[in-house]
């Protein structure tokens, strides 16, 4: 693929439209070095071949499969180079001399320097500049080959292991020898010494297979332990004959023929995790009062949420692992000694609707703050997986899985460098406010040591067909003056999994279960939705009460684009005449709030109500914390035959989107993210496109005419949403994922212990040498910038 680009296609397209093509590359670079996007390509190229049918010839036959896959081109004249991605995850770089024509295949490190030529000519040129190349240690690292296989990671990982298990029977010896590891607190597991090569655990498998056969499948597995230790069998492969019997089949058939169905099924089985540490540790972690402080929006729900679902599968696999063991998860997050009236200072907190879970904060910002040792007294030994969140905690998390040689996964549904454009390029722009430098080192540092990372989502790892996925973002890119990265991270490498979030479903549970309604909200419901006043908590009157109601919530920021939806509606007579609209989020005051860019919006939304004469069809209600209170809403929404809108202009993934159809709501959400694989559009939900405001005003109003006209769509989009729900997105499928992960990664990284060492020892460099300096560096200018006295 890479070669056809250039040594097929671009001569051929060269030769083809050459006058036009001259044309095109000397408007290019008339203008001197710069950058230029995709869109600028194409408006540029759309302006000098003015005529539309011959413009159509150039790019249906050639030009324009170049230009339409372009995402950047670096203009240095006479050269134009071209980052064509031609898939998810794979680009190719491409030099044209704008003078002759003439076309080449470069290398990244070509391209980037070409590219670095505009911002810092001096530092593209330095030979000595630091450039970083991961995937030089990915060695022995077998790679995905096709886009369909992104994301879904420990398939082939367990295939890959069932195919170095075939051969000689000792080919299976590193199984063995990792059995032979598992204990807990010191008690051996699954086996003991005596079974210490393959010959003799098959043997032993086949013997306690026949004395199992032997007996009632509930016995106990008290009732035959200690038979089975004479064998050499230790605790842990289940908890009846029966349960017994099934995990050591499925070993026995490996050890004879392997497959990955049942690696898949062994590991998913085998006793290896009981307690789980989990850094949360940017913004306010707590169990109240935190949501609208900074920082705190789905990422604690999502966590909190994730480690009741994680405890209640450990208790259950513990369970039928025969074993008594309590397991253990700890969130780790820093310790706000202001907490602002929230328990954000409170060392210890036990997690609610979890039985062995706790907050534990640690104060970062002390010399004494050490994470590991306060992890290791809690848990009385070694966490058996570290997971991190976000590029802080990433960090952290990969930080002590080294020190204390513990798998390690991490996650960031958002990660930074998407969020502005050329944030690497022009990182010196914006480092001072945001410290990019240090944010995509460290972000750098967590996906490569990882031994897993887990996605909401295909498109968080390798993006869209237009959109590049934010750890493609990371494969090669550039940061003038600090360091050169021709290769960060790969989106073929099966490390990636998707695990979707889901929502708890004692708080969001459909509209037709009745029994289950909480219906003590419903007063205050009716008051928050229909009451005739304005006051703190709501602003507007839904005058005609018999209308359907479409319903938004999230913070007020720019990309949850809540003003959109507004103006949208606000446009949209026949929408209006169909429906009324309710807004939860922010306050109605800019002034309270702490955010410029929340108050823009704040501001916006007043506007917008009033340019539109919104006050009788639309209801914008303050940010609600209460999640059970919430959980009604939505259904109350549901009574009303309403739908739920997601408008944002991106969203990573789009709890509430999980939590409106968890409660059989209509959904209407943004195409831009994670949304877009959550719905399948006409069938689940719907999609929607927030650059195009009108479209989707009348594809909403499409749905409550046809719903008007047809009694039964609605309940048929109801239930297809809950469908969808319950196939893909509920927190014990993701937590039956993440665990089987853990399992099984656990094992692959010692498996491949030479390459993995080999990769932390390249990341410890890096850490020591770059990372270290620049926190540092950070932290003095951030101390510097507060102590000198503002300026008028
Ligand atoms: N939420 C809430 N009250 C509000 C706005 C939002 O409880 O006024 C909750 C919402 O129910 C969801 C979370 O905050 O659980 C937002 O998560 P999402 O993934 O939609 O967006 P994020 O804020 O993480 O970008
Ligand atoms: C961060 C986001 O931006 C949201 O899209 C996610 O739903 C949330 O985290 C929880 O994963």
């Amino acid at each position: 693929m890479a070669f056809a680009v250039v040594d097929g296609l671009m001569p051929d397209a060269l030769r083809q439209s050459r006058y036009h093509m001259k044309r095109c590359f000397a408007r290019f670079t008339s203008m001197g070095t710069r950058l230029m996007k995709h869109q600028h390509l194409m408006e540029e190229m759309e302006s000098v071949i003015v005529d539309r049918a011959e413009r159509a010839k150039v790019l249906e036959v050639s030009l324009g499969e170049i230009l339409s896959s372009t995402q950047e081109a670096a203009v240095v004249p006479p050269y134009v180079a071209f980052a064509v991605r031609y898939g998810s995850g794979c680009f190719d770089y491409v030099k044209v001399n704008a003078e002759d024509l003439s076309a080449n295949n470069i290398t990244a490190t070509e391209y980037l320097r070409l590219k670095e030529m505009i911002y810092d000519e001096n530092w593209s040129k330095d030979e000595n500049a630091l450039e970083l190349d991961f995937r030089a240690f990915d060695f022995g690292i077998p790679r995905l080959a096709l886009t369909s296989s992104v994301g879904k990671g420990i398939s082939y990982i367990s295939k890959f292991m069932a195919s170095k298990f075939i051969g000689d029977p000792e080919s299976a010896k590193p199984l063995v020898e990792y059995l032979l590891t598992l204990n807990h607190q010191g008690e051996n597991l699954m086996i003991n010494d005596t079974l210490n090569t393959v010959t003799k655990l098959r043997t032993a498998l086949i013997v306690a297979e026949v004395f199992l056969s032997s007996m009632a499948k509930d016995t106990p597995y008290q009732n035959f332990e200690q038979r089975l230790k004479e064998f050499g069998f230790e605790k842990g492969w289940g908890d009846t004959a029966e349960r017994v019997k099934e995990t050591m089949r499925m070993l026995s058939e490996i050890l004879q023929a392997p497959d990955p169905l049942n690696v898949e099924s062994l590991f998913s089985r085998l006793p290896v995790i009981f307690n789980v540490v989990i850094f949360s540790i940017h913004g306010y972690f707590g169990q109240s009062d935190v949501l609208g402080l900074p920082d705190t929006g789905g990422q604690v729900v999502y966590i909190l949420d994730q480690v009741k679902a994680l405890e209640e599968e450990l208790l259950s696999r513990i369970k039928q692992q025969g074993l008594n063991v309590r397991p253990r998860i700890l969130v780790v997050t820093r310790l706000i000694p202001d907490a602002q009236g929230t328990k954000c200072n409170q060392e210890i907190e036990p997690i609610i609707n979890a039985k062995h879970s706790h907050i534990v904060r640690v104060p970062f910002q002390t010399e004494k703050g050490d994470a590991a040792e306060k992890v290791l007294e809690l848990l009385e030994g070694k966490p058996d997986l570290i997971i991190g969140n976000y590029t802080d905690g990433n960090l952290v998390a990969s930080l002590m899985a080294r020190e204390l040689g513990v798998t390690l996964g991490t996650i960031a549904h958002a990660l930074e460098k998407t969020k502005y454009e050329d944030s690497d390029i022009k990182w010196k722009e914006f480092d001072q406010k945001h410290h990019f430098s240090c944010q995509f080192t460290a972000d750098l540092i967590a996906m490569n040591a990882a031994d897993f990372v887990v996605t909401s989502t295909f498109q968080e790892i390798a993006g869209s067909k237009t959109r590049p996925g934010q750890y493609e973002s990371h494969t090669a890119f550039t940061m003038p003056g600090l360091y050169r990265v021709v290769s960060g991270i790969d989106v073929f490498d099966p490390k990636f999994n998707i695990a979707a979030p889901g929502a708890d479903q004692s708080v969001y549970f459909p509209f037709s279960e009745k029994k289950k309604r909480f219906t003590s909200f419903h007063p205050a419901i009716e008051e928050l939705l229909y009451s005739k006043d304005n006051n703190d908590e709501h602003i507007g009157v839904l005058a005609d009460r018999k209308k359907p109601i479409i319903f938004s919530m999230s913070r007020i920021d720019i990309v949850k684009n809540i003003t959109g939806l507004t103006e949208w509606y606000g446009k949209n007579k026949r929408l209006r005449d169909l429906v009324n609209l309710v807004i939860v989020g922010g306050c109605f005051d800019p002034s309270k709030s702490k955010d410029r860019e929340e108050m823009e919006e704040i501001k916006k939304m007043h506007t917008l109500i009033e340019k539109y004469q919104l006050k009788d069809q639309m209801r914008w209600i303050a940010a609600q914390t209460d999640r059970n209170r919430n959980g009604e809403l939505y259904r109350c929404i549901a009574d009303t035959k309403g739908a739920f809108v997601q408008p944002a202009l991106y969203e990573a993934f789009g709890l509430t989107v999980i939590e409106a159809m968890n409660c059989g709501l209509p959904t209407f959400a943004t195409i831009q993210g994670g949304p877009a694989e959550i719905i399948v559009d006409g069938v689940s939900g719907f999609h929607i496109d927030p650059y195009n405001g009108d479209e989707t005003s009348n594809k909403i109003a499409d749905f409550f005419a046809k719903c008007k006209k047809h009694s039964g769509h609605w309940n048929r989009m109801s239930e297809e949403g809950l469908r969808r729900i319950y196939e893909c997105y509920t927190w014990n499928i993701y937590a039956k994922k993440v665990l089987n992960i853990g399992s099984t990664y656990g094992f692959w990284r010692q498996f491949k212990k030479e390459q993995k060492n080999a990769k932390l020892r390249y990341i410890d460099l890096f850490y020591n040498l770059q990372f270290k300096k620049m926190a540092q560096d950070m932290a003095i200018k951030s101390e510097e910038s507060q102590q000198i006295p503002p300026t008028e």
